[in-house]
């Protein structure tokens, strides 16, 4: 039986879920961008190369790291933080691609949070294995401005928490061209990603990368 158009994953468009106040997830919103977004990120990659930073506690992370815009975030011995320039080259962060810019801009403004204007793009890249540990995103200046998050590549199941480490998470798989808008009463919630599942994306490989854009400063 052949697969009509209309059964196509996404071919409906981009739809829209509460995950719970104030933070949506907009099904697919990144799809019809995706090789904008990424040769850009290509670019960007060439100038600040993903890289495992460490914890103030001394430990690897798994999940690779890289950072455009004004501000970057990134954590060593001495602790987290954002900073204008990149520790490995001594250079500031690449700039903000306009498409980077655009969907972060577009996608809250769907969520209701128009004039988002993001001053840090945290780019995680994650491989079979790697993970993120429930935490909150604390590091920011204000906590007013939401944060944007699109996934691409392989799906991972992401964990959303609650206001207390120990309040049992939501479990959201997360796929190619997802994007997620989180503020107001959500902004401060524990999240965290399971391990990735080993697998192969036509366009990402092996990989999966997730995006977030911050008000940092
Ligand atoms: C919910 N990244 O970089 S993005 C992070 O998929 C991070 O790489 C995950 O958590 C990832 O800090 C999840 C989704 C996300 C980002 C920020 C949030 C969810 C959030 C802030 C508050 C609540
Ligand atoms: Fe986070």
């Amino acid at each position: 039986m052949t697969m009509e158009l209309f059964d196509l994953p996404g071919a409906a468009g981009p739809s829209r879920e509460a995950l719970g106040p104030a933070a949506v997830v907009l099904r697919g919103f990144a799809v019809e961008r995706e090789e904008a977004l990424l040769t850009a990120l290509e670019r960007v990659v060439v100038d600040a190369p993903f890289r495992h930073m460490v914890t103030p506690g001394g430990f690897r992370m798994s999940v690779a790291m890289t950072n455009c815009g004004p501000l970057g975030w990134v954590t060593d011995r001495r602790g987290y933080r954002y900073a204008p320039v990149d520790p490995e080259t001594g250079r500031p962060w690449p700039g903000m691609p306009d498409s980077f810019h655009q969907l972060a801009r577009d996608a809250a403004a769907q969520a209701g949070f128009e004039g988002f204007v993001p001053d840090a793009c945290l780019i995680n890249r994650y491989e079979p294995g790697a993970k993120m540990s429930l935490h909150q995103d604390k590091d920011e200046r204000s906590f007013d401005a939401p944060i944007v998050s699109v996934s691409l590549g392989l799906p991972a199941v992401f964990l959303f928490g609650g206001e207390n480490r120990s309040d049992k998470p939501q479990r959201v798989r997360l796929t190619h061209g997802d994007v997620v808008v989180w503020g107001g009463a959500s902004r401060l919630r524990y999240h965290g990603v399971m391990p990735l599942k080993a697998g192969l994306h036509p366009r990402l490989g092996g990989h999966r990368i997730n995006l977030t854009f911050r008000r940092a400063g």
